[in-house]
């Protein structure tokens, strides 16, 4: 296994991203349960989330269904879906720009896509990732993706997010330590916590993982494809708590997978939101007529336990 892991990184890169093709090897398929929204059609949620991004023309927002899309929690105060756990670092997008003290941009060029911060915006309480056809960097495609400033290390992590309907795109919430250049690259990375990675050309599966980066060789525990309602429909809440005896990764306030931590090594990690191009998930091409597409995210947080020390935020 650990032969196929490194083939796979020397082919994707030494990052979140290489643990989707290792699902695409098919070693680990888990199926959970979980209950199915019925959906209105992909055509007005892609409208929707469009609108609410702002990239519609004002005529097209006056057509904008009734009904679909709920509010957004935003206004409640964020707490702990733990016992025990406050909350000590977060973002909940509140602003019309991104909080550069909190957030810094992914900016590398990988698979098919340049991340761009350009593409990263704040409106109506969501931070939105726009996703276009247009050549930079050598690539033929822009994405976006921030990563937080601070560092932590053990505590519940939690975002809730929407993905594209658009095909091609491969969208992360994880966890690992950032080496400052705005790429994943994890050369100050001991372990990485895969919270969620959804290729959108199957909004219905997502992946959940913890790598080991440090000290080598890489390894990787708790892959698993999970089964999900449509993740580009609606919202979903994604967590994973971190304490130095298990790695329990959430959907909807549901434990969806368990890794014992004592496993492999703990250091800090930097916390990531991205999307970009991607032929993971069998993908064959961007679906390049339904661009512009977007990925919004509600809110990220973090909790730490009481009376638990860790970096300050
Ligand atoms: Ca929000």
């Amino acid at each position: 296994m650990c032969m196929n892991i490194t083939a796979y990184q020397q082919s994707w890169g030494s990052n979140s991203e290489f643990g989707e093709a290792l699902g695409d090897a098919g070693l680990h398929l888990a199926r959970i349960s979980l209950p199915r929204r019925r959906v209105a059609g992909l055509a007005t949620l892609g409208f929707l989330t469009l609108a609410l991004c702002g990239l519609t023309t004002p005529a097209q927002a006056q057509t904008k269904p009734e009904g679909a899309g709920a509010p957004s929690p935003a206004s409640a105060a964020p707490t702990a879906p733990l016992p025990d756990y406050t909350l000590v670092w977060g973002d909940e997008f509140n602003g019309d720009s991104l909080d550069q003290n909190k957030w810094g941009f992914r900016t590398d060029s990988k698979h098919l896509s340049t991340q761009k911060p350009e593409n990263v915006s704040v409106k109506n309480g969501k931070m939105c990732l726009t996703l276009k056809k247009e050549t930079v960097g050598g690539k033929q495609y822009t994405g976006g993706g921030v990563v937080s400033k601070a560092a932590f290390k053990y505590g519940y992590y939690e975002a809730r997010l929407k993905v594209t309907p658009v095909a091609g795109w491969h969208t992360a919430f994880w966890l690992m330590k950032h080496d400052g250049s705005g790429s994943t690259d994890s050369h100050e990375a001991v372990q990485g916590l895969d919270v969620f990675q959804n290729n959108s050309i199957n909004p219905l599966a997502y992946v959940v993982c913890v790598r080991k980066y440090n000290p080598e060789p890489p390894e990787v525990f708790g892959f698993s494809t999970l089964a999900a309602p449509d993740l580009s429909a609606d919202f979903r809440t994604v967590g994973c708590e971190f304490t130095p005896q298990v790695v329990k990764f959430f959907l909807d306030g549901e434990v969806v997978e368990t890794v014992d931590a004592t496993r492999f090594p703990h250091g800090e990690q930097n916390v990531w939101v991205s999307s970009i191009a991607s032929h993971m998930g069998g993908a064959k091409a961007v679906d390049d007529a339904r661009l512009p597409a977007v990925v919004e995210c509600d809110y990220v947080r973090f909790f730490r336990k009481s009376g638990a020390s860790g970096t300050p935020p």
